[in-house]
Order: structure tokens, then sequence, then C-alpha cells
């Protein structure tokens, strides 16, 4: 590992040169920006319904209005241009291209993907579509939800939708963001939406959410063209111990396997981990797999998405364990079903407005892990990014160093990793714009471009310009 100097934000000291044709993107998601909630035959997802119920979201916020960029996405599509990117990784709303999870789709909701993709094409930025960022159509939800087979069946036929549509235009897919989330804080901690705290109802839903992507990685190849890409975005864990005792280490084999191998196993190996179907064999027996699944799941793919923003610690609890420090929101129940006695704990250092630890090289772990574990499968970062608290001084800037110094830090690990031998493609920061942080609502801030809600007003931070440089020269600058 060569980047200590990098560690925790840190500046590198010399200008590193990212490889030809390396993407530069930012990446937003439906829900946390678009608004227009019940607009245009839009009916409500899960997160409509979880925000809507007092005491889940912070301040009572809502996705209503969000940044509105269902009304202001061509001057969204022109703040990409102004900072010179070359890539946009937005995510397609399910309910609003097919409000009850089922049936044909609604041609107002597909025109305005068709808008949006056309004007980022007539402005050179590459689209990237992610079909499923988190909100589920209720109706599906009411149905059974990801616990239900059925919910992977209809993910692929509103695939197959989406491809048709838009397949002759979006030449990168990618099915799933951070199904982790979706699983096990949707439906274990239920600190997402919908807010189930099930720990068998979590496992199941990670299952149909594999199969989900798997027959929807099949809809898309039926009708993309062929050198068009699929992919998958996976919020990989940096799992590390907090000592080098035999039973720290077996705390991070069981974290690892719920938060990464529980995908990475059936969608890039073609099975789940022996040791996962153990720590859990005294909730399930994962008969809900049923033959021929495996295969489904098991598709090839062009490109491996992923987001990360912190590493995770943790060690052999005494007791039944602590889940309130994992950074991933307070619950009395636990994301992490199967994984016993474990604790967490907060990595030294800075940290940012979310309380997530400032540490480059757990991104650099996790690109050579990949490396090494999927040699043939190129990577791309869709996601790295921080929260602080930004704020527009009375000459409406908005100085944001912290954020510069996080994503210097970031991008010479990844550079690094590069240098390494790690085939990576791009990097997505997270996020365009402010937006709704999930259950944080509106309080944490992580876009490069500041967005004065009560009236909409964009602002590019200094570290948009900042990123603006490196994305049109594909330097990263000296300290
Ligand atoms: O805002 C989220 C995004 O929706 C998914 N990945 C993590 C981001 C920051 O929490």
């Amino acid at each position: 590992m060569v980047i200590a100097a990098q560690e925790n934000g840190a500046a590198p000291d010399s200008a590193r040169t990212f490889p030809e044709g390396f993407l530069w993107g930012s990446a937003t998601a439906s829900y946390q920006i678009e608004g227009a909630a019940s607009e245009d035959g839009r009916t409500p997802s899960i997160w409509d319904t979880y925000a809507r119920t007092p005491g889940r979201v912070r301040n009572g916020d809502t996705g209503d209005i969000a940044t509105d960029h269902y009304h202001r996405w061509r001057e969204d599509v022109a703040l990409m241009a102004d900072l010179g990117l070359g890539a946009y990784r937005f995510s397609l709303a399910w309910p609003r291209i097919q409000p009850t999870g089922r049936g044909p789709a609604v041609q107002k909701g597909l025109d305005f993907y068709r808008r949006l993709v056309d004007e980022l094409l007539d402005k050179g930025i590459k689209p990237v579509a992610t079909l499923y960022h988190w909100d589920l159509p209720q109706e599906l939800e009411d149905a059974g939800g990801w616990p239900e087979r059925a919910t992977a069946e209809r993910f692929a036929e509103y695939a197959a939708l989406a491809a048709d549509a838009l397949g002759d235009r979006v030449k990168t897919w990618t099915t799933l963001n951070e199904p982790w989330c979706s699983a096990f804080l949707g439906y274990g901690s239920g600190v997402h939406a919908p807010g189930r705290t099930d720990p068998v109802a979590a496992l199941r839903a990670a299952h149909h959410l594999n199969l989900g992507h798997g027959l929807a990685v099949q809809a898309l190849r039926d009708r993309i063209p062929a050198a068009s890409e699929c992919a998958v975005t996976l919020n990989i864990h940096q799992v590390r111990p907090l000592t080098g005792s035999a039973a720290d280490a077996d705390a991070v084999r069981r974290i690892d396997a719920l938060a990464n191998r529980v995908f990475t196993g059936p969608m890039l190996r073609g099975s789940y981990p022996e040791d996962l179907l153990k720590d859990t064999a005294g909730l399930t027996d994962w008969s809900f797999v049923r033959e021929g699944d495996l295969q489904q799941i098991h598709q090839p793919l062009d490109l491996l998405g992923v987001n990360y923003y912190t590493p995770t610690v943790v060690s052999e609890a005494d007791d039944s364990g602590t889940h309130a420090s994992d950074g991933h929101g307070r619950s009395d129940h636990s994301p992490w079903p199967g994984a016993g006695r474990v604790a967490f704990h907060q990595p030294s250092g800075d940290t940012t407005a979310m309380g997530w630890a400032v540490d480059p090289t757990g991104l650099y772990d996790v690109l050579r892990r990949l490396a090494s574990d999927f040699p043939e499968l190129p990577l791309v970062i869709t996601e790295n990014g921080a929260a602080f608290d930004d704020y527009a001084d009375p000459a409406g800037q908005v100085n944001d160093p912290d954020r510069i110094a996080y994503l210097r830090g970031h991008l010479a690990a990844v550079h690094q990793a590069v240098v390494d031998g790690a085939d990576v493609r791009g990097y997505f920061l997270w996020s365009l714009l402010d937006n709704f942080e999930w259950a944080h609502g509106y309080g944490k801030r992580f876009g490069a471009v500041y967005v004065d809600y009560p009236t909409g007003t964009r602002i590019p931070k200094a570290s948009a310009r900042w990123y603006s440089e490196v994305a049109r020269t594909g330097v990263l600058p000296g300290a």
C-alpha cells in the first residue's frame, strides 16, 4: 500500500496523469433530485411512503420537490457541460415509467428521460443509466416487495421497457445501486424504506435483488446493441479488524460475507459463499433459492460499479454487539442478520458531516482486492464524495476546501490503484447537486453544486471548479 502520503485526505505531492479515455463524471439518483412526485402519472415509491411517515426522515423532509430537477434538467445538463464533465450517471424512477410496477410504460415518463439523454448527448456527455436506485413502486412493496420472487420478475419487465425506450441512446447500464442498502437497511435495520425489521426478509430480499439483477441483465442484452455495456453498482465495504486477533479476523469474515460476498458470490462467481450459508443457518435454510436461480444471476458483466465512502472497522463483541456505530443509521435492529457478536468502531482521524472517517486507503484496498479477485472485470467508481456543512457566503460563493481535500486524496488512491494494476475506467463524483440524503433529508450536502432549496438556485462550489479542471485535463494536480 503506497499511498500513505495521501492518507486521511492529505495532498499528493506530484501531479498524476490518468489513462487516456478515463471517464470523468458525476452521479445522482431520481428520488434524491427529481421532485415532481405526482406529475405525469408518477405514483408513490417506497421512499415517498417512508418519507411521509412521521419520524422516519429528519425534519419531515420528502422528495416531493427535491432539487426540482424534473423541471430544471436542461439547466443541470448545462452545468455539467460548463464543468466539462464527460459522463453523467443518473437513475430512472421506476414509478415514473411503470407506476404500478406492472404493465405498459407511461410515455410521459419515458419522454422525460429521452429528453434528458438527448440533451446529454448533444452536449457530448455520456449517459450512464441506473435502473434501480431504491424507488420501488409502492404497489410492489404492498405485494411483498423484494423479499418476494415476483418483484425480481417485475424488475426484469421494467428493465425491458427501459431498454426498448432508451437502448438506442444509452450505451452503459447499471442494474441496481447498492443492493446491500435495499436489502439490509430496507428490510433489516429499517433505517431505509420500506422500513421493515425482519432479518429473514432481508436475506430473502438480497437473493431476489440478485435474481432481479440477473434477469434484468438478460432483458437488457436481448434489446441493447451488442457493444453496449451492462454493470451493477455495489457499495463494497472495506472491512478491517480492530486488532490482529483471530476473533476480530472472524468478525471481518462475517461482515464481509453479508456486505460484499452475498452479492459478488452469486453475481460474479455463480454461488453463495458457504460461510454465509452457515452463519445464517439459524435464520433460514435459503430454500427460497430455487434451482436455476444461480445461473440466472451469474451473467457476464462489462463493468463493475464501485461506490466507496469510508472503511468499516469491526471486532468480536463481548455481548450481542452494538450496531449503532456502523455508520448506517441508528436502529435497535441489526442490518447484519446472522453476523453474531460484532462491534463496529469509528476509525480515527477526520470525518465528514456524515461522521464517516476520511480514509482513501480504503478505496485503494477495495480496488486492489476487486482487481485481484475478478481480474477480467473492469471497474468504474460509480460514487465517491463527501458531505460537509456548506453554506453560501455573503458574496454568494461556496468554499469547500474539505471536499477538495477529500476528492484529492481519493483520486490519488484511484490513480495509485491504476498504477498498481487495477483496470479502473472512470470516476463519478457523488453528487452533482446537493440533494435529499435519504433519512438525513436535506441536512447533508454532498453536491459539487450547492442548491439553495427555497429558490432552487444552483451555485457551483469551489470543489466543482477544482474537479472541472481535473476532468478537463485528466491530471490530478500536485499539492
Ligand atoms: O446519497 C447516497 C446515494 O444515494 C447512495 N450511495 C451513498 C450516497 C451517500 O450516502
